[in-house]
């Protein structure tokens, strides 16, 4: 069951967009061609796997989409006339951290998938996607978390990078939180590059800002965050999306040392505790700082381009030469980039580890590991034929903590 073929996670439950539940359309708006979306096709065969165990990715959209200059109303912001794309997200309660006790909170696709990230969010430019959050938090679990009795209780869904309006800001200020027990449709646009416009495509995050305080500082420390990539039209697409967030207690999506790499080495599942790739794969990592420390991303045996996608295409000499190659890469709090690369890109399979590198975050368990398989699909034994097997992620590892995770 070695086949990265098994890996396939279950994917978004998206609807389309049908008529009558369109929130946004406008007549004006409807003169103009935004997208043409194959919208019930979303769902892709094959092996893109995502840290979050499920992935929101969109069709292909059209070569040649045209955005139009559509008004901007309260829900919808200019350049959106529909949404080409609508999917439920659920905030959920999830089991307290088995190490800290902490409250756990997660968002998913469908309350069952619920994940701490939660699903990789997947845009391409152009693209206007229509999000319903549904919070199905206890309200005694809210009121834990608040730090101050006059906070409103609720979560929220705040994005950074792609266009929005106040209406879909996610916080108290203006009112878009969702009650306990409420929904909100928050709208997203990936607005493309123009003449007088950078775009949107990047790696960006989303997340709470509600839980707690006005900050969602509470939503943030207990779950509430995931990933988003927004490709430029044409953009090679990855075979494997992880995400790392980077944060507090010197954790790696909130685990650190084993607990940040469950892998089981014989039938390994992808997702937020287990970074898996097969020798030739492109990975993609989408790497987020949580919290209030400066990190560093570092992989080793694997190196990437600066750039926008971790790679330089073409054969352009300047570009190509004033790009630096980098292995590791400093990330701030709120900070997001993302990096690719082939795995195992002639340095084979193997156990490759990824870790935060200022010493003393590494030294206390920010650390996990990449497996790179063969391309059969085997993971390699760990440690090699003659070295020791090396120790849980991070060491010394915490009590409690199993000492080889393989
Ligand atoms: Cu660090």
């Amino acid at each position: 069951m070695n086949d990265l073929g098994e890996f396939v996670q279950s994917r978004a439950t998206e609807r389309p967009d049908t008529g009558p539940a369109r929130l946004l359309g406008s007549s004006a708006g409807r003169a103009v061609l935004v997208v043409a979306v194959l919208l019930a096709t979303l769902v892709g065969a094959g092996g893109l796997a995502i840290a979050g165990g499920t992935t929101a990715r969109p069709a292909e959209l059209a070569a040649g989409a045209v955005t139009g200059a559509a008004a901007p109303s309260a829900e919808r912001p200019e350049g959106c006339v529909a949404p080409d794309r609508r999917l439920d997200l659920y905030a959920v309660e999830l089991p307290k951290d088995p190490v800290t006790n902490q409250v756990r909170l997660g968002y998913g696709l469908t309350p069952q998938t619920a994940s701490y990230p939660g699903p990789t969010m997947e845009m391409i430019e152009g693209e206007c996607l229509a999000i319903t959050l549904h919070n199905q938090v206890p309200v005694a679990t809210l009121e834990a978390l608040r730090t101050d009795a006059a906070h409103p209780l609720g979560v929220s869904l705040h994005v950074h990078g792609v266009k929005y309006t106040q209406m879909s800001d996610g916080t108290t200020h203006n009112g878009s939180f969702v009650p306990p027990g409420g929904s909100r449709t928050y709208v997203w646009y990936a607005k493309p590059r123009t003449a007088t416009s950078q775009g949107t495509a990047g790696y960006w995050w989303y997340h709470d800002h509600v839980v707690g305080g006005p900050h969602g500082t509470q939503g943030l420390r207990s779950g509430l965050f995931g990933g988003l990539v927004v490709r430029r039209q044409g953009d090679v697409r990855p075979d494997r999306t992880y995400v790392t967030a980077f944060g507090d207690r010197q954790t790696i999506n909130l685990r650190r040392s084993a607990e940040a790499d469950t892998c089981d080495p014989v039938n390994p599942v992808p997702g937020p505790t287990c970074i898996v790739a097969k020798k030739g794969e492109r990975v993609e990592f989408i790497v987020i700082g949580l919290g209030d420390d400066m990190h560093t991303f570092h992989v080793h045996g694997h190196s990437w381009a600066d750039t926008r996608t971790g790679m330089v295409e073409g054969g352009n000499k300047a570009l190509i030469d004033n790009t630096p190659v980098i292995d590791n890469k400093t990330l701030g709090p709120g900070d997001t980039f993302g990096v690719q690369f082939i795995a195992g890109d002639s340095v084979g399979p193997g156990h490759w580890m990824l870790h935060c590198h200022m010493q003393f975050h590494s030294d206390l368990g920010m650390s996990t590991w990449m497996h790179v398989l063969d391309e059969n699909g085997q993971m390699p034994p760990h440690g090699g034929g003659h070295a020791p097997t090396p120790p849980a992620s991070g060491s010394p590892a915490p009590a409690g903590a199993h000492a080889n995770h393989r």
